[in-house]
Protein backbone atom coordinates (compact mmCIF):
# COMPACT_ATOMS: atom_id res chain seq x y z
CA UNK A 1 0.00 0.00 0.00
CA UNK A 2 1.31 3.60 -0.62
CA UNK A 3 1.70 5.73 2.00
CA UNK A 4 0.08 9.40 2.05
CA UNK A 5 0.90 12.38 4.43
CA UNK A 6 -1.74 15.24 4.39
CA UNK A 7 -1.06 18.12 5.60
CA UNK A 8 -3.59 21.70 6.40
CA UNK A 9 -0.68 24.45 6.60
CA UNK A 10 -1.29 26.83 9.06
CA UNK A 11 -0.68 30.65 8.69
CA UNK A 12 3.04 32.11 10.30
CA UNK A 13 3.05 35.00 12.58
CA UNK A 14 5.67 37.95 11.74
CA UNK A 15 8.43 36.28 13.42
CA UNK A 16 7.63 32.70 10.84
CA UNK A 17 6.54 31.26 14.22
CA UNK A 18 3.06 29.34 13.64
CA UNK A 19 0.55 29.46 16.55
CA UNK A 20 -0.71 26.30 17.54
CA UNK A 21 -4.33 26.90 20.16
CA UNK A 22 -4.57 24.57 22.76
CA UNK A 23 -7.91 23.25 21.09
CA UNK A 24 -9.26 23.88 17.80
CA UNK A 25 -12.96 24.36 18.24
CA UNK A 26 -13.63 24.11 14.51
CA UNK A 27 -11.67 22.52 11.86
CA UNK A 28 -12.58 22.15 7.60
CA UNK A 29 -13.46 18.51 6.92
CA UNK A 30 -11.30 19.03 3.96
CA UNK A 31 -7.97 16.65 5.67
CA UNK A 32 -10.69 13.72 6.83
CA UNK A 33 -12.44 13.96 3.14
CA UNK A 34 -8.99 13.89 1.15
CA UNK A 35 -8.44 11.15 3.45
CA UNK A 36 -11.03 9.08 2.32
CA UNK A 37 -10.40 9.99 -1.03
CA UNK A 38 -7.18 8.66 -0.69
CA UNK A 39 -8.73 5.45 1.95
CA UNK A 40 -8.78 3.03 -1.03
CA UNK A 41 -5.06 2.41 -2.03
CA UNK A 42 -2.59 4.28 1.03
CA UNK A 43 -2.03 3.92 4.44
CA UNK A 44 -2.95 7.86 4.94
CA UNK A 45 -1.79 10.21 7.86
CA UNK A 46 -3.17 13.85 8.29
CA UNK A 47 -1.35 16.38 10.00
CA UNK A 48 -3.57 19.60 10.77
CA UNK A 49 -0.47 22.44 11.26
CA UNK A 50 -2.64 24.12 13.89
CA UNK A 51 -2.76 21.39 15.86
CA UNK A 52 0.19 19.62 15.74
CA UNK A 53 3.94 20.30 14.15
CA UNK A 54 4.94 18.90 10.21
CA UNK A 55 6.56 15.56 10.75
CA UNK A 56 9.18 15.97 7.73
CA UNK A 57 10.71 12.94 8.54
CA UNK A 58 7.70 10.95 8.15
CA UNK A 59 8.29 8.05 5.62
CA UNK A 60 5.78 8.06 2.90
CA UNK A 61 5.46 7.84 -0.96
CA UNK A 62 3.31 11.51 -1.86
CA UNK A 63 2.67 13.98 0.48
CA UNK A 64 -0.52 16.50 -0.04
CA UNK A 65 -0.88 19.73 0.82
CA UNK A 66 -3.47 21.95 1.47
CA UNK A 67 -3.89 25.80 2.38
CA UNK A 68 -5.66 28.53 3.02
CA UNK A 69 -5.19 32.59 1.85
CA UNK A 70 -2.25 33.84 3.75
CA UNK A 71 -0.27 30.52 4.22
CA UNK A 72 0.24 30.48 1.00
CA UNK A 73 4.40 31.35 1.17
CA UNK A 74 4.42 28.93 4.15
CA UNK A 75 3.29 26.27 2.22
CA UNK A 76 5.41 26.17 -0.27
CA UNK A 77 8.85 26.23 2.03
CA UNK A 78 7.09 22.96 3.12
CA UNK A 79 6.29 21.60 -0.63
CA UNK A 80 10.36 22.57 -1.06
CA UNK A 81 11.42 20.64 2.06
CA UNK A 82 9.44 17.72 1.72
CA UNK A 83 11.07 17.94 -2.41
CA UNK A 84 14.20 18.50 -0.94
CA UNK A 85 13.94 15.03 1.20
CA UNK A 86 13.15 13.33 -1.84
CA UNK A 87 9.04 12.66 -1.17
CA UNK A 88 7.09 13.87 -4.33
CA UNK A 89 4.65 17.08 -3.28
CA UNK A 90 0.75 16.92 -4.85
CA UNK A 91 -0.78 20.34 -3.64
CA UNK A 92 -4.65 20.88 -3.94
CA UNK A 93 -7.82 23.49 -2.52
CA UNK A 94 -9.44 27.13 -3.34
CA UNK A 95 -5.70 28.88 -2.88
CA UNK A 96 -3.59 26.85 -4.31
CA UNK A 97 -6.27 26.61 -7.55
CA UNK A 98 -6.30 30.29 -7.83
CA UNK A 99 -2.40 30.76 -7.19
CA UNK A 100 -1.74 27.80 -9.69
CA UNK A 101 1.40 29.69 -11.26
CA UNK A 102 2.68 30.78 -8.09
CA UNK A 103 2.42 27.00 -6.74
CA UNK A 104 3.33 24.55 -9.62
CA UNK A 105 7.21 25.41 -9.17
CA UNK A 106 7.03 23.82 -5.81
CA UNK A 107 4.77 20.95 -6.11
CA UNK A 108 5.38 17.83 -8.55
CA UNK A 109 1.47 17.91 -9.06
CA UNK A 110 -1.43 20.16 -8.56
CA UNK A 111 -4.90 19.01 -8.40
CA UNK A 112 -7.20 22.18 -9.64
CA UNK A 113 -10.76 22.24 -8.12
CA UNK A 114 -12.35 19.23 -6.63
CA UNK A 115 -10.20 16.20 -6.19
CA UNK A 116 -13.07 13.87 -6.28
CA UNK A 117 -12.27 11.23 -8.88
CA UNK A 118 -8.80 12.65 -9.83
CA UNK A 119 -6.90 10.46 -7.15
CA UNK A 120 -7.04 7.35 -8.68
CA UNK A 121 -5.41 8.86 -11.67
CA UNK A 122 -3.25 10.36 -9.97
CA UNK A 123 -2.42 7.67 -7.67
CA UNK A 124 -1.98 5.45 -11.22
CA UNK A 125 0.73 7.91 -12.00
CA UNK A 126 2.49 7.96 -9.12
CA UNK A 127 3.55 4.05 -9.29
CA UNK A 128 3.97 4.71 -13.06
CA UNK A 129 6.49 7.56 -11.93
CA UNK A 130 4.78 9.81 -14.94
CA UNK A 131 3.23 12.57 -12.62
CA UNK A 132 1.28 15.40 -14.71
CA UNK A 133 1.86 19.04 -13.49
CA UNK A 134 -1.79 19.49 -13.09
CA UNK A 135 -5.22 17.36 -13.05
CA UNK A 136 -8.15 18.85 -13.07
CA UNK A 137 -12.18 18.15 -13.78
CA UNK A 138 -13.62 20.05 -17.50
CA UNK A 139 -17.13 20.05 -15.50
CA UNK A 140 -17.01 19.80 -11.25
CA UNK A 141 -18.08 16.43 -10.37
CA UNK A 142 -21.30 15.45 -9.32
CA UNK A 143 -21.23 14.70 -5.34
CA UNK A 144 -23.01 11.90 -5.30
CA UNK A 145 -20.79 9.17 -4.37
CA UNK A 146 -18.70 11.38 -1.84
CA UNK A 147 -17.20 8.84 0.75
CA UNK A 148 -17.77 9.06 4.54
CA UNK A 149 -14.84 11.57 5.22
CA UNK A 150 -11.92 10.03 7.79
CA UNK A 151 -13.35 11.44 11.00
CA UNK A 152 -11.51 8.59 12.84
CA UNK A 153 -8.20 10.13 11.61
CA UNK A 154 -8.92 12.86 13.86
CA UNK A 155 -8.12 13.48 17.50
CA UNK A 156 -10.67 14.48 19.50
CA UNK A 157 -8.41 15.30 22.16
CA UNK A 158 -7.24 18.12 20.28
CA UNK A 159 -10.31 18.94 18.15
CA UNK A 160 -13.97 19.87 18.10
CA UNK A 161 -16.43 19.93 19.98
CA UNK A 162 -17.47 20.81 16.55
CA UNK A 163 -17.02 18.23 14.20
CA UNK A 164 -17.11 19.76 10.33
CA UNK A 165 -19.66 17.81 7.82
CA UNK A 166 -20.18 19.02 4.17
CA UNK A 167 -23.60 18.99 2.64
CA UNK A 168 -23.25 20.80 -0.51
CA UNK A 169 -20.60 22.60 -2.61
CA UNK A 170 -20.44 25.89 -3.80
CA UNK A 171 -22.85 28.56 -4.21
CA UNK A 172 -24.51 30.59 -7.25
CA UNK A 173 -25.08 33.82 -5.30
CA UNK A 174 -21.31 34.81 -6.63
CA UNK A 175 -20.57 37.88 -4.23
CA UNK A 176 -17.71 39.40 -5.94
CA UNK A 177 -15.17 38.88 -3.45
CA UNK A 178 -16.11 35.17 -2.51
CA UNK A 179 -13.71 33.06 -3.93
CA UNK A 180 -15.63 29.37 -3.47
CA UNK A 181 -18.61 30.72 -5.54
CA UNK A 182 -16.33 31.58 -8.51
CA UNK A 183 -14.38 28.37 -8.05
CA UNK A 184 -17.00 26.10 -7.90
CA UNK A 185 -18.41 27.73 -11.63
CA UNK A 186 -21.10 29.57 -9.57
CA UNK A 187 -22.90 26.57 -9.35
CA UNK A 188 -24.05 24.50 -6.31
CA UNK A 189 -23.87 20.50 -6.31
CA UNK A 190 -25.82 18.84 -2.97
CA UNK A 191 -24.60 15.70 -1.29
CA UNK A 192 -27.48 13.19 -1.01
CA UNK A 193 -29.55 13.58 1.73
CA UNK A 194 -29.15 10.23 2.98
CA UNK A 195 -24.90 10.70 2.68
CA UNK A 196 -24.97 13.75 5.01
CA UNK A 197 -26.93 11.61 7.28
CA UNK A 198 -24.57 8.48 7.10
CA UNK A 199 -21.64 11.35 7.85
CA UNK A 200 -23.80 12.39 10.79
CA UNK A 201 -24.67 9.27 12.20
CA UNK A 202 -20.64 8.18 12.13
CA UNK A 203 -20.06 11.29 14.45
CA UNK A 204 -22.80 10.12 16.43
CA UNK A 205 -21.67 7.09 17.18
CA UNK A 206 -18.42 8.73 17.95
CA UNK A 207 -20.28 10.80 20.90
CA UNK A 208 -19.80 14.05 18.84
CA UNK A 209 -22.63 15.48 19.05
CA UNK A 210 -22.10 19.29 17.43
CA UNK A 211 -22.26 19.63 13.61
CA UNK A 212 -20.27 22.18 11.87
CA UNK A 213 -21.69 22.50 8.38
CA UNK A 214 -18.41 23.70 6.20
CA UNK A 215 -20.81 24.65 3.45
CA UNK A 216 -20.62 27.90 1.78
CA UNK A 217 -24.47 28.51 1.91
CA UNK A 218 -26.35 25.22 2.91
CA UNK A 219 -29.72 27.26 3.07
CA UNK A 220 -29.31 28.08 -1.11
CA UNK A 221 -31.75 24.89 -2.07
CA UNK A 222 -34.60 25.50 0.19
CA UNK A 223 -36.13 22.00 -0.54
CA UNK A 224 -32.55 20.62 0.22
CA UNK A 225 -32.45 21.98 2.87
CA UNK A 226 -35.47 21.58 4.83
CA UNK A 227 -35.67 18.32 3.93
CA UNK A 228 -31.99 17.76 5.86
CA UNK A 229 -33.55 20.11 9.08
CA UNK A 230 -36.89 17.08 8.76
CA UNK A 231 -33.69 14.47 9.11
CA UNK A 232 -32.06 16.16 11.93
CA UNK A 233 -35.02 16.80 13.85
CA UNK A 234 -34.36 12.92 14.97
CA UNK A 235 -31.25 12.75 15.61
CA UNK A 236 -30.31 15.07 18.62
CA UNK A 237 -27.55 17.28 17.53
CA UNK A 238 -26.25 20.46 17.79
CA UNK A 239 -25.39 22.69 14.63
CA UNK A 240 -24.18 25.44 13.33
CA UNK A 241 -23.47 26.81 9.71
CA UNK A 242 -23.50 29.63 7.21
CA UNK A 243 -26.63 31.59 6.36
CA UNK A 244 -27.73 34.36 4.07
CA UNK A 245 -29.54 37.21 5.48
CA UNK A 246 -32.68 36.29 4.06
CA UNK A 247 -33.07 32.86 6.47
CA UNK A 248 -35.74 33.92 8.20
CA UNK A 249 -38.39 35.57 6.08
CA UNK A 250 -39.94 32.21 5.98
CA UNK A 251 -40.80 31.77 9.73
CA UNK A 252 -41.74 27.97 10.09
CA UNK A 253 -38.39 27.53 8.55
CA UNK A 254 -36.79 29.23 11.41
CA UNK A 255 -39.19 26.91 13.66
CA UNK A 256 -37.79 24.09 11.52
CA UNK A 257 -33.88 25.19 12.16
CA UNK A 258 -34.80 25.34 16.21
CA UNK A 259 -36.27 21.91 16.01
CA UNK A 260 -33.31 20.35 14.35
CA UNK A 261 -31.17 21.88 16.72
CA UNK A 262 -29.64 24.25 14.98
CA UNK A 263 -27.63 26.68 17.73
CA UNK A 264 -25.94 29.40 15.78
CA UNK A 265 -25.96 30.78 12.67
CA UNK A 266 -22.83 32.92 10.51
CA UNK A 267 -24.36 35.70 8.17
CA UNK A 268 -22.84 37.17 5.99
CA UNK A 269 -24.12 40.61 5.95
CA UNK A 270 -21.02 42.06 4.41
CA UNK A 271 -22.03 45.44 5.16
CA UNK A 272 -24.97 47.77 6.54
CA UNK A 273 -24.83 50.07 3.51
CA UNK A 274 -27.00 48.91 0.78
CA UNK A 275 -24.70 50.52 -2.23
CA UNK A 276 -22.53 48.22 -1.25
CA UNK A 277 -24.44 45.21 -1.35
CA UNK A 278 -25.09 46.05 -4.97
CA UNK A 279 -21.62 46.68 -5.16
CA UNK A 280 -20.12 43.15 -3.87
CA UNK A 281 -23.42 41.50 -6.14
CA UNK A 282 -25.75 40.43 -3.60
CA UNK A 283 -28.03 43.20 -4.18
CA UNK A 284 -30.87 40.30 -3.86
CA UNK A 285 -30.48 41.14 0.23
CA UNK A 286 -31.45 44.14 1.71
CA UNK A 287 -29.62 45.96 4.22
CA UNK A 288 -32.99 46.91 6.03
CA UNK A 289 -34.00 43.70 6.73
CA UNK A 290 -31.33 42.61 9.02
CA UNK A 291 -32.50 43.68 12.48
CA UNK A 292 -35.99 41.56 11.74
CA UNK A 293 -33.78 38.61 10.56
CA UNK A 294 -31.81 38.57 13.88
CA UNK A 295 -34.77 39.09 15.68
CA UNK A 296 -36.61 35.97 14.27
CA UNK A 297 -33.64 33.83 15.16
CA UNK A 298 -33.08 35.40 18.67
CA UNK A 299 -36.40 34.23 19.89
CA UNK A 300 -36.32 30.93 18.82
CA UNK A 301 -32.93 30.76 20.54
CA UNK A 302 -30.79 30.68 17.67
CA UNK A 303 -27.41 32.91 18.08
CA UNK A 304 -25.92 35.17 15.28
CA UNK A 305 -22.37 35.54 14.43
CA UNK A 306 -21.97 38.55 12.06
CA UNK A 307 -19.70 38.30 9.40
CA UNK A 308 -18.04 41.88 7.74
CA UNK A 309 -16.42 42.47 4.88
CA UNK A 310 -14.02 46.19 5.07
CA UNK A 311 -12.96 48.03 2.43
CA UNK A 312 -16.18 47.58 0.31
CA UNK A 313 -15.93 51.34 -2.69
CA UNK A 314 -19.03 52.58 -0.03
CA UNK A 315 -17.34 52.49 3.26
CA UNK A 316 -15.41 55.40 5.01
CA UNK A 317 -13.93 55.82 7.89
CA UNK A 318 -17.29 56.47 9.50
CA UNK A 319 -18.36 52.43 8.49
CA UNK A 320 -17.12 51.16 11.69
CA UNK A 321 -18.92 53.59 13.78
CA UNK A 322 -22.22 52.45 12.38
CA UNK A 323 -21.17 48.29 11.84
CA UNK A 324 -20.68 48.51 15.87
CA UNK A 325 -24.21 50.34 17.27
CA UNK A 326 -26.03 48.11 14.36
CA UNK A 327 -24.06 45.31 16.26
CA UNK A 328 -24.94 46.73 19.83
CA UNK A 329 -28.10 47.38 18.81
CA UNK A 330 -29.15 44.24 17.68
CA UNK A 331 -28.01 42.43 20.18
CA UNK A 332 -25.48 40.20 18.50
CA UNK A 333 -24.13 37.74 20.01
CA UNK A 334 -20.64 37.45 18.03
CA UNK A 335 -18.92 39.18 15.07
CA UNK A 336 -16.29 38.64 12.46
CA UNK A 337 -14.69 40.78 10.50
CA UNK A 338 -12.04 40.94 7.53
CA UNK A 339 -10.73 43.66 5.56
CA UNK A 340 -11.10 42.58 1.75
CA UNK A 341 -8.85 40.18 0.43
CA UNK A 342 -9.30 40.04 -3.51
CA UNK A 343 -8.15 36.48 -4.51
CA UNK A 344 -7.53 36.11 -7.93
CA UNK A 345 -10.08 34.51 -10.42
CA UNK A 346 -13.14 36.52 -8.64
CA UNK A 347 -14.46 39.92 -10.06
CA UNK A 348 -13.06 41.80 -7.24
CA UNK A 349 -9.78 41.02 -7.99
CA UNK A 350 -10.15 41.91 -11.71
CA UNK A 351 -11.67 45.10 -11.64
CA UNK A 352 -9.09 46.26 -8.65
CA UNK A 353 -6.50 45.25 -11.25
CA UNK A 354 -8.10 47.43 -14.02
CA UNK A 355 -8.84 50.26 -12.36
CA UNK A 356 -4.49 49.79 -10.88
CA UNK A 357 -5.75 49.40 -7.04
CA UNK A 358 -3.90 46.32 -5.99
CA UNK A 359 -1.10 46.76 -3.83
CA UNK A 360 1.76 44.39 -4.15
CA UNK A 361 2.02 43.20 -1.21
CA UNK A 362 3.39 39.70 -1.05
CA UNK A 363 0.78 36.28 0.28
CA UNK A 364 1.96 36.62 3.80
CA UNK A 365 -0.21 40.09 3.77
CA UNK A 366 -3.47 37.85 2.82
CA UNK A 367 -4.67 37.79 6.09
CA UNK A 368 -8.28 39.56 7.38
CA UNK A 369 -6.36 42.38 9.44
CA UNK A 370 -4.48 43.66 5.72
CA UNK A 371 -5.82 45.99 3.11
CA UNK A 372 -3.46 44.53 0.15
CA UNK A 373 -5.40 47.43 -2.27
CA UNK A 374 -6.46 50.91 -2.31
CA UNK A 375 -9.64 51.60 -0.75
CA UNK A 376 -12.15 54.09 -2.21
CA UNK A 377 -13.43 55.66 0.58
CA UNK A 378 -10.42 56.18 3.27
CA UNK A 379 -6.56 55.20 3.23
CA UNK A 380 -5.25 51.88 3.55
CA UNK A 381 -4.03 52.38 7.02
CA UNK A 382 -7.13 53.86 7.91
CA UNK A 383 -8.90 50.80 7.02
CA UNK A 384 -6.40 48.29 9.00
CA UNK A 385 -6.40 50.56 12.12
CA UNK A 386 -10.34 50.95 11.81
CA UNK A 387 -10.88 47.00 11.35
CA UNK A 388 -8.57 46.88 14.94
CA UNK A 389 -10.47 49.34 16.55
CA UNK A 390 -14.17 48.31 15.34
CA UNK A 391 -12.73 44.64 16.83
CA UNK A 392 -11.69 46.31 20.12
CA UNK A 393 -15.01 48.19 20.64
CA UNK A 394 -17.07 45.39 19.78
CA UNK A 395 -15.52 42.70 22.03
CA UNK A 396 -15.07 45.52 24.59
CA UNK A 397 -16.42 44.56 28.41
CA UNK A 398 -19.06 47.42 27.89
CA UNK A 399 -20.18 46.04 24.38
CA UNK A 400 -20.14 42.12 26.11
CA UNK A 401 -22.25 43.61 29.33
CA UNK A 402 -25.02 45.52 26.92
CA UNK A 403 -24.98 42.73 23.88
CA UNK A 404 -25.07 39.73 26.24
CA UNK A 405 -25.28 40.47 29.85
CA UNK A 406 -27.90 42.97 30.88
CA UNK A 407 -30.83 42.15 28.23
CA UNK A 408 -34.05 41.50 29.25
CA UNK A 409 -34.15 37.54 30.43
CA UNK A 410 -36.25 35.55 28.04
CA UNK A 411 -35.91 31.88 28.06
CA UNK A 412 -32.84 31.19 25.62
CA UNK A 413 -30.84 33.86 28.33
CA UNK A 414 -28.72 30.89 30.31
CA UNK A 415 -27.72 29.28 26.82
CA UNK A 416 -26.59 32.72 25.17
CA UNK A 417 -24.06 32.86 28.13
CA UNK A 418 -21.38 30.60 27.16
CA UNK A 419 -20.77 33.22 24.03
CA UNK A 420 -19.83 35.70 27.17
CA UNK A 421 -16.51 33.42 27.29
CA UNK A 422 -15.84 33.40 23.36
CA UNK A 423 -16.33 37.28 23.43
CA UNK A 424 -13.90 38.03 26.22
CA UNK A 425 -11.64 35.85 24.48
CA UNK A 426 -12.05 37.19 21.23
CA UNK A 427 -11.47 40.61 23.23
CA UNK A 428 -8.14 39.62 24.39
CA UNK A 429 -7.10 39.22 21.20
CA UNK A 430 -8.13 42.20 20.15
CA UNK A 431 -5.96 44.10 22.47
CA UNK A 432 -3.11 42.13 21.48
CA UNK A 433 -3.79 42.72 17.74
CA UNK A 434 -3.67 39.01 17.43
CA UNK A 435 -6.24 37.01 14.73
CA UNK A 436 -7.72 34.08 16.05
CA UNK A 437 -6.29 31.93 13.33
C1 LIG B 1 -13.83 25.31 7.54
C2 LIG B 1 -13.04 26.46 6.96
C3 LIG B 1 -12.10 27.04 7.78
C4 LIG B 1 -11.85 26.58 9.19
C5 LIG B 1 -11.01 25.35 9.31
C6 LIG B 1 -9.67 25.34 8.61
C7 LIG B 1 -8.97 24.03 8.84
N1 LIG B 1 -7.79 24.06 9.38
O1 LIG B 1 -9.48 23.00 8.52
C8 LIG B 1 -11.22 27.83 9.83
C9 LIG B 1 -12.33 28.58 10.51
C10 LIG B 1 -10.13 27.58 10.84
C11 LIG B 1 -10.73 28.58 8.59
C12 LIG B 1 -9.78 29.57 8.62
C13 LIG B 1 -9.42 30.35 7.53
N2 LIG B 1 -9.98 30.35 6.32
CO1 LIG B 1 -11.23 28.99 5.74
N3 LIG B 1 -12.63 27.95 5.13
C14 LIG B 1 -13.26 26.93 5.64
C15 LIG B 1 -14.35 26.49 4.67
C16 LIG B 1 -15.67 27.11 5.14
C17 LIG B 1 -14.58 25.00 4.50
C18 LIG B 1 -13.34 24.16 4.15
C19 LIG B 1 -13.84 22.77 3.87
O2 LIG B 1 -13.88 21.97 4.76
N4 LIG B 1 -14.28 22.51 2.62
C20 LIG B 1 -14.81 21.23 2.18
C21 LIG B 1 -13.71 20.43 1.44
C22 LIG B 1 -14.17 19.05 1.09
O3 LIG B 1 -13.48 21.15 0.24
P1 LIG B 1 -12.05 21.73 -0.13
O4 LIG B 1 -11.31 22.14 1.07
O5 LIG B 1 -12.21 22.71 -1.22
O6 LIG B 1 -11.29 20.43 -0.71
C23 LIG B 1 -11.61 19.84 -1.95
C24 LIG B 1 -10.77 20.40 -3.11
O7 LIG B 1 -10.47 21.78 -2.98
C25 LIG B 1 -9.55 19.55 -3.16
N5 LIG B 1 -8.42 19.83 -2.30
C26 LIG B 1 -8.28 20.69 -1.28
N6 LIG B 1 -7.05 20.59 -0.77
C27 LIG B 1 -6.39 19.64 -1.43
C28 LIG B 1 -5.11 19.11 -1.27
C29 LIG B 1 -4.70 18.08 -2.10
C30 LIG B 1 -3.35 17.52 -1.91
C31 LIG B 1 -5.56 17.59 -3.10
C32 LIG B 1 -5.13 16.49 -3.98
C33 LIG B 1 -6.84 18.11 -3.27
C34 LIG B 1 -7.24 19.12 -2.42
O8 LIG B 1 -10.06 18.29 -2.79
C35 LIG B 1 -11.15 18.40 -1.86
C36 LIG B 1 -12.20 17.40 -2.27
O9 LIG B 1 -12.62 17.59 -3.58
C37 LIG B 1 -13.85 27.13 3.34
C38 LIG B 1 -14.95 27.42 2.35
C39 LIG B 1 -15.25 26.20 1.52
N7 LIG B 1 -16.47 26.02 1.17
O10 LIG B 1 -14.40 25.41 1.15
C40 LIG B 1 -13.13 28.38 3.83
C41 LIG B 1 -11.98 28.94 3.01
C42 LIG B 1 -11.14 27.82 2.48
N8 LIG B 1 -11.23 29.71 3.99
C43 LIG B 1 -10.73 30.80 3.54
C44 LIG B 1 -9.95 31.72 4.28
C45 LIG B 1 -9.55 33.00 3.58
C46 LIG B 1 -9.58 31.43 5.60
C47 LIG B 1 -8.73 32.34 6.49
C48 LIG B 1 -7.50 32.88 5.83
C49 LIG B 1 -9.62 33.44 7.06
C50 LIG B 1 -8.88 34.45 7.90
N9 LIG B 1 -9.03 34.40 9.19
O11 LIG B 1 -8.21 35.29 7.40
C51 LIG B 1 -8.37 31.39 7.65
C52 LIG B 1 -6.96 30.80 7.45
C53 LIG B 1 -6.68 29.64 8.33
C54 LIG B 1 -5.27 29.20 8.29
N10 LIG B 1 -4.52 29.48 9.31
O12 LIG B 1 -4.82 28.63 7.33
C55 LIG B 1 -11.10 31.03 2.10
C56 LIG B 1 -9.93 30.80 1.15
C57 LIG B 1 -9.92 31.81 0.03
C58 LIG B 1 -8.56 31.93 -0.57
N11 LIG B 1 -8.46 32.18 -1.78
O13 LIG B 1 -7.56 31.78 -0.01
C59 LIG B 1 -12.32 30.04 1.92
C60 LIG B 1 -12.43 29.44 0.51
C61 LIG B 1 -13.60 30.82 2.27
C62 LIG B 1 -14.04 31.83 1.21
N12 LIG B 1 -15.22 31.68 0.65
O14 LIG B 1 -13.36 32.76 0.88
N13 LIG B 1 -11.37 28.16 7.48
Amino acid sequence: MLKVLLIQVAREGPGGEVWRPSRLWFHGVTLPYLAALFSPRCEVRIVDELAEPVPFDHACDLVGITFMGASLPRAMRIADAFRARGRPVVAGGVTATAYAQDVLPHVDSLVMGDADGLVEPLLDDLERGTLRQVYRHETPPPLEDAPLPRYDLVDPGRVGPYFPVEATRGCSIGCSFCATSHFHGRLQRRKPIASVVRDIDALRSRGIRRILFVDDNITLDRRYFRELLEALKSRDVRWTANATADIARDESLADLMAASGCESVSIGFETVTQQNLALAGKARFQTSEYPEAVRRLRERGIMVLGMFVLGLDHDTPGTFGEIESFLLVNKIEMALFHILTPVRGTPLHRDLLEEGRLLDRGFSEHGADRAVFSPAGMSGIELEEGFWELQRRFYSFGSILRRLVLVRPDRHYLRRLPAVAANLYFGWLARRRQLLI
